[in-house]
């Protein structure tokens, strides 16, 4: 790898993880303000809903893009042996540098404390949109141009199936492309002319309706990354092989498919979409999980095959011939931590998804446990495990405190399944999401007080201790990797999984062409009828509705 790419995606690296230390801590400030141990609106002049935009943002969006860009150019790099275009690798890396910083100023100087959904009625100074679009347009040069060489590499290998981490990273990409174009639209044309003062309202039910039809594809996009480690690396990390990479490809077309048309999800409570929109993106959600499933069981068997080669024997007992605690191969503790919260995050994630239950749970706390168990599960430990990997391997620098290094992905397990389960409970006992209640629901002085909530709202603060500490060790360690001496040369070198039985090509599976034309087909068919209803029913003609029903009466006609 030349000295140019390898310093881009150090300072990829670099540039998130120092700004990680504020997300970070402001996770440890919201627990604090929620269980009520302190009853202010303020800390160290950040107000609440200030630290809760930068710890989304932050930890949520900038974070996982540039996570993603860096992993994808060396996942490019090292499968198609060739690298990717210098000029086009540095337009991206200034953009997104230049536009986290404008969104970060904004945010700081208190101008933007819109959450990071950024959807109106709140309403930011006009550089946050703008960073935060430069910021993603900066990723998509990256895209084009990885797109570039796999058209390139593909004309020249016609018949060789194309490696299952490239299919992963295109597939990921092009959802984040097509995603990206709504909230753009929102951005560039609802948003920022409202934001500047040029037009006086805004269509809060379209701005919200193109939101999520990029905010739930996003959590894919987030996602992904750590499947491709899960399917390329984590069989090979275990000592055993891939039981299916036909498998895997299935899986990865049918996020293609699938990632976008469900945002509706997000919009069971707005009563300005109709029934039908909603039924259909409820049963499309359901079918997002299938390949999830088709992960979890052929992760699963490739592990219970590393196990059984290392000796292992019994229905279960295999299990512990799993390398959980060997400091060489530490991404395996990253990894298999990232899995095993995920089993809970993929059934709260069902529990979301169902259109009832979801009426129980929406705007409350269970909606926080269900994603600390996700986007703080398997994304945020891959992302983490993957970052001192590639810093130690691109500076050539051995890992800093390495027993230490083993032990983070556990301790934040821990910490990550109290935290949610206090939450989740809580959640189910009403407690809301986005509330300082420190200021309110448990302060005893406030007429407000609320005692249900006190040891589920405990429980979130000992969990989200528990997952500060494990934060704090791992700066230690990636920043304690990143400034010592080098001690070898600098490489990229993935350790890759095999498959398991001899891969055949399948000419479906390694061609975009049907899967993007079926991608598309789906998206217009659910949401143009959810566009049609954000445009009609909105304004003067937004539709009564019951509190007790979140679909419109207008429908029940
Ligand atoms: Fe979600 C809300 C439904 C997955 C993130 N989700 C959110 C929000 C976020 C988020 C951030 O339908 C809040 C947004 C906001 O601020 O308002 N979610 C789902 C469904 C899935 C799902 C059906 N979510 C994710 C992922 C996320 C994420 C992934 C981040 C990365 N979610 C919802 C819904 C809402 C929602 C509603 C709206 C709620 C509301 O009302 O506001 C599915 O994709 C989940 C499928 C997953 C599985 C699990 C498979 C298990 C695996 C592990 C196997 C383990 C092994 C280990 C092999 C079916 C792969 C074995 C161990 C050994 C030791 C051997
Ligand atoms: C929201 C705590 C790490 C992503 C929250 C909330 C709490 C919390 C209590 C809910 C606040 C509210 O609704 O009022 C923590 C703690 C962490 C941590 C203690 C670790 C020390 C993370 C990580 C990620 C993340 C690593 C992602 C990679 C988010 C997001 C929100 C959130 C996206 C939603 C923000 C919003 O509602 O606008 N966090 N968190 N958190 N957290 Fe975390």
């Amino acid at each position: 790898v030349s000295r140019f790419l390898k310093n881009v995606i150090l300072v990829e690296l670099f540039v998130p993880v120092l700004l990680l230390t504020i997300g970070i801590y402001h996770g440890l400030m919201q627990v604090i303000y929620r269980a009520g141990v302190i009853h202010q609106a303020s800390v160290a002049k950040l107000d609440y809903y200030q630290g809760l935009t930068l710890h989304g943002v932050i930890n949520a969006i900038v974070l996982t893009t540039f996570f993603a860009v860096a992993f994808g150019h060396a996942t490019i790099t090292f499968y198609l042996k060739r690298e990717p275009n210098p000029k086009a690798t540095m337009l991206s890396l200034i953009l997104m540098v230049a536009g986290t910083l404008m969104a970060a100023v904004a945010i700081l100087s208190g101008k933007a404390s819109v959450l990071y959904t950024f959807y109106p009625p709140l309403k930011a100074h006009p550089a946050f949109y703008i960073g935060t679009a430069m910021l993603i347009v900066g990723s998509w040069v990256a895209y084009w141009d990885w797109a570039i060489m796999y058209v390139q590499w593909k004309k020249a290998n016609r018949d060789i199936n194309t490696p299952l981490a490239v299919i992963g990273t295109l597939v990921n990409f092009t959802i984040w492309f097509v995603c990206t174009l709504a909230v753009a639209y929102e951005v560039l044309v609802l948003l920022v002319p409202w934001s500047l003062g040029w037009t006086a309202t805004v269509n809060v039910v379209l701005a919200r309706t193109l939101f999520w039809f990029f905010g739930h594809a996003l959590v894919y996009f987030w996602l992904l990354p750590s499947y491709i480690m899960f399917y390329t690396l984590l069989p090979k990390l275990a000592g055993g092989k891939l039981y299916s990479g036909t498998a895997g490809r299935i899986a990865f077309f049918l996020f293609l498919i699938l990632s976008i048309p469900i945002g509706v999800h997000h919009q069971f409570g707005d009563p300005s979409i109709g029934r039908g929109v909603k039924l259909t993106q409820s049963v499309l959600t359901f079918g997002v999980a299938i390949p999830s499933f088709i992960t979890a069981f052929t992760i699963a068997a490739s592990l219970e095959y590393a196990a059984r080669q290392r000796g292992g024997t019994g229905l279960y007992k295999w299990i512990w011939k799993l390398p959980f605690f060997r400091q060489d191969v530490y991404l395996f503790g990253y990894l298999i931590n990232g899995l095993i919260l995920f089993i809970f995050g993929g059934l709260t994630g069902l529990v979301n998804a169902s259109y009832s239950l979801n009426n129980v749970v929406h705007n409350t706390a269970f909606i926080p446990g269900h994603f600390h168990l996700t986007v703080a599960g398997p994304v945020f430990l891959a992302i983490l495990g993957m970052s001192i990997f590639l810093v130690s391997q691109l500076t050539g620098k051995k890992i800093f405190l390495p027993v230490i290094n083993t032990i983070i992905p556990y301790l934040w397990t821990v910490g990550v399944l109290i935290f949610s389960a206090g939450l989740m409970w809580g959640g189910l006992m009403g407690e809301p999401r986005r509330t300082n209640m420190g200021l309110t629901y448990l302060n005893p002085a406030s007429e407000q007080f609320h005692s249900y909530w006190v040891i589920s709202s405990m429980l979130g603060l000992a969990g989200g201790g528990i997952m500060f500490i494990a934060g704090f060790l791992y700066f230690v360690v990636f920043f304690g990797t990143f400034f010592r001496k080098p001690s070898f040369t600098p490489v990229i070198d993935f350790p890759v999984s095999e498959s398991l039985h001899p891969e055949k090509r399948i000419p479906l599976f390694d061609t975009f062409r049907p899967w993007l034309a079926l991608m598309v087909l789906i998206i217009l068919m659910t949401y143009i009828p959810a566009i049609s209803d954000a445009l009609n029913n909105t304004g003067r003609n937004a539709p009564p509705y019951l509190p007790s029903d979140p679909t419109p009466i207008i429908n029940k006609k």
